[in-house]
């Protein structure tokens, strides 16, 4: 039993069903009622007649406007004077910052990011390809129509105001919003009995308990006038409020049009389906929506204001964040807050700052904390959420990406992940079958031992390799002089060569002068027309010319003592002394990665994240050594996974990448995106002095 379960098997509900009657004093039960009549209204949309009935005395005398007259005037004075203020004022506090921020938590890295303005960016639609393969948080910069300015880009207070007061008066007062209201003594967040004057945390009002009151939730959601709730939102600064409500139909058919570049291929897809209607956040400066996780594929478009997400990735989220138990009225919520040690210490955080005209999308099982930034007075955000729609039928194909999809979906940690990616066929596991060359056991002094003398290419290579082999390295020796030794390596020379995936790896080391490199060049097109002629079953010739026998460096003595096989000449590996494995860099490790990206071919990342592998593997002292990557992968799971070094999926993926390219992993629409977000997650996380 972990931690997480011990905590939930060891919770009791009753001991928070605190049978405090206090806080359900008069004003609760008003609030109370106003719920079950907000019920009732919504259960009549359509039934105009009936409204008045069980509706206040304000509405039958007099309608929305004279009802909230009060707040009217005063939210109407401000609004403007806000709305200036937003664009160009960092707010001024009247909170002060006990809850904390993100800059406390321990970030693993910012989420992936899409500029959709850069003029690079070739995409002018998110593609259902990208979607269907989205299996960690994307945000998506700039994302509105340029050419639509003066709709949702440019709401303000005043305009969403007038909107709803319009549904309002369509509807007769039917339609109105919700603002989650904070109750003064509730436990706003988590068990470590500080309260948050900040935080809203939703509750399940339906679940028994809370109807009961046998739980005193810490907020409450509380149907009311647009204008009520705005001057709630604005103006309160104890219990507090946040609209989170529907959006009035008129705001939608803009926002939709305004975002359409994000959302037309959700929109078109019959794998998706809308789970909730379009809902707005409005919420005042530094207001936080605690650490929970929704069900669906959730955006987050950013209309004024800006937001900061931590995201967690659901292996490490929902198996540490100490949640509610399932039966539990605050359910899919975490019991700490994020500023909880166990959290700070234990997790790692995918940040993602939102500013206005950004969009997130986040997968399903996300844990993610909300904080709306302290530089604007107010924040306003839409979000749109979807569920996969498992009758399509749609998702037949069995491309590499949507395999990759849904292994990422379930990923699980460590080696257990590596063989679920192996049995699925994405990677092989690239083991030598019969001798091992691939990893060697370190002595006590933590050199090679000389290798074994029964690896030998005779013994080792299979038949028909064999003579593939042999038939180039007798063509070297005929077409050059001077050859000191020729070697092969890579998977013939473990014994592992697969018909139309092995290349012919070859080594040729000189005695001491080298051809030039047009005799070189012609020498490596002969070799690929035999090979095309006689061997077709051999993908392709790469050789590896060295300069001279007696200046052969550590490492190239150690690649060829350590991983290949003699084909003709002398045996240089057998005739080596013991040698500690050369280890590479770690210092230019971001700088290798940076220039990798710079680069942005597939081929580029595809190295990076070879060098990563590499890297992580040799960043720690261990007792074997390796250059294959599948390996070095294994081992980093096998040691590394169970000391939280790295976050989960990260390094199968990295080898999926390294072996298939940055396509299979993410399809092809942005695939350099994110595989940039995860070089610098990596690379970062295995230089990190944390790790
Ligand atoms: O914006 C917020 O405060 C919370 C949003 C959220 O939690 C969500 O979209 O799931």
């Amino acid at each position: 039993m972990n931690n997480a379960q011990r905590c939930l098997s060891s919770f009791h509900l009753s001991k928070h069903l605190t049978g405090n009657q206090r806080l359900w004093n008069a004003r609760e039960e008003g609030q109370r009622e106003h719920l079950k009549r907000g019920d009732r209204i919504r259960r009549r949309v359509g039934k105009r007649e009936m409204i008045n009935e069980g509706e206040s005395g304000a509405y039958r005398n007099g309608g929305v406007k004279e009802y909230v007259a009060a707040n009217y005037v005063r939210v109407l004075a401000k609004l403007d004077v806000l709305d200036a203020k937003n664009e160009k004022e960092t707010a001024e506090g009247d909170f002060e910052d006990e809850n904390g921020s993100g800059s406390k938590m321990n970030i693993y890295g910012h989420v992936a990011t899409i500029d959709l303005s850069d003029a690079n960016n070739k995409s002018e639609f998110l593609d259902e390809k990208f979607i269907r393969c989205l299996h960690e948080p994307v945000l998506i910069q700039n994302a509105f129509e340029k050419s639509r300015q003066g709709s949702a880009s440019s709401w303000t207070l005043r305009k969403l105001l007038e909107a709803h007061e319009e549904e309002e008066k369509r509807t007769g007062g039917l339609f109105q919003t919700t603002v989650r209201v904070r109750m003064e003594d509730g436990v706003s967040s988590g068990n470590n009995g500080r309260r948050n004057a900040k935080a809203f945390v939703y509750a399940e009002q339906s679940h028994e308990a809370i109807r009961n009151r046998k739980f005193q939730p810490p907020s409450l959601t509380q149907q009311m006038p647009f204008a009520n709730g705005l001057s709630r939102v604005l103006e309160y600064s104890g219990d507090g409020a946040y609209i989170q409500s529907e959006l009035p139909s008129n705001l939608k058919d803009e926002m939709e049009h305004d975002y359409s570049r994000v959302f037309t291929s959700f929109e078109n897809s019959e794998e998706f389906v809308e789970s909730q209607p379009l809902r707005l956040w409005l919420s005042k400066r530094g207001s936080v929506s605690p650490l929970h996780f929704d069900a669906s594929i959730s955006t987050l478009t950013q209309l004024k204001g800006e937001k900061t997400f931590l995201l967690f990735a659901p292996f490490s989220g929902l198996s540490q964040c100490y949640l509610y138990p399932d039966w539990h009225p605050l359910r899919r919520r975490s019991q700490l807050s994020i500023d909880d040690e166990r959290i700070r210490n234990g997790l790692r955080a995918y940040e993602a700052t939102l500013s206005e005209g950004d969009v997130l999308i986040f997968p399903p099982r996300w844990l993610h904390h909300v904080e709306s930034s302290n530089k604007t007075n107010y924040s306003v955000s839409i979000t749109r959420r979807y569920i996969y729609n498992a009758s399509s039928g749609v998702n037949t194909d069995t491309s590499y990406a949507l395999r990759f999809a849904k292994w990422a979906k379930t990923r699980d940690k460590g080696t257990k992940a590596l063989s679920r990616l192996y049995s699925s066929g994405m990677v092989n596991p690239d083991f030598p079958s019969r001798f091992n060359l691939a990893v060697i056991d370190l002595d006590e002094d933590g050199k090679c031992p000389k290798l074994c003398e029964t690896k030998t290419f005779e013994r080792n290579v299979q038949e028909k390799w064999k003579v593939c082999v042999k038939a180039l390295s007798d063509r070297i020796v005929a077409r050059t002089k001077n050859i000191s030794s020729i070697c092969v390596r890579g998977s013939i020379a473990r014994g592992a060569a697969v018909d139309f995936e092995s290349d012919c790896d070859l080594i040729v080391v000189f005695e001491n002068e080298r051809p030039n490199e047009q005799e070189l060049q012609d020498l490596r097109s002969e070799l690929e027309d035999v090979r095309a002629q006689e061997f077709p079953f051999a993908k392709k010739v790469d050789v590896r010319f060295e300069k001279n026998r007696d200046e052969l460096n550590a490492e190239q003595l150690f690649t060829l003592a350590t991983s290949s096989l003699c084909v003709s000449g002398e045996d240089i590996p057998k005739s080596s002394s013991r040698m500690a494995p050369v280890r590479t860099s770690n210092l230019t490790l971001l700088e290798d990665v940076d220039s990798a990206i710079e680069n942005g071919s597939e081929k580029a990342m595809s190295w990076a994240c070879k060098r990563c592998l590499r890297a992580a593997f040799e960043s720690q002292k261990r007792t074997r050594f390796t250059r294959e990557i599948s390996r070095c992968c294994e081992i980093v799971c096998e040691e590394d996974y169970p000391k939280k070094k790295y976050e989960v999926g990260d390094l199968e993926t990295a080898l999926v990448i390294a072996v298939k390219g940055p396509k299979m992993v993410f399809g092809d629409a942005y695939w350099l995106e994110m595989s940039t977000a995860l070089l610098k997650r990596l690379s970062n996380c295995i230089l990190s002095a944390k790790i």
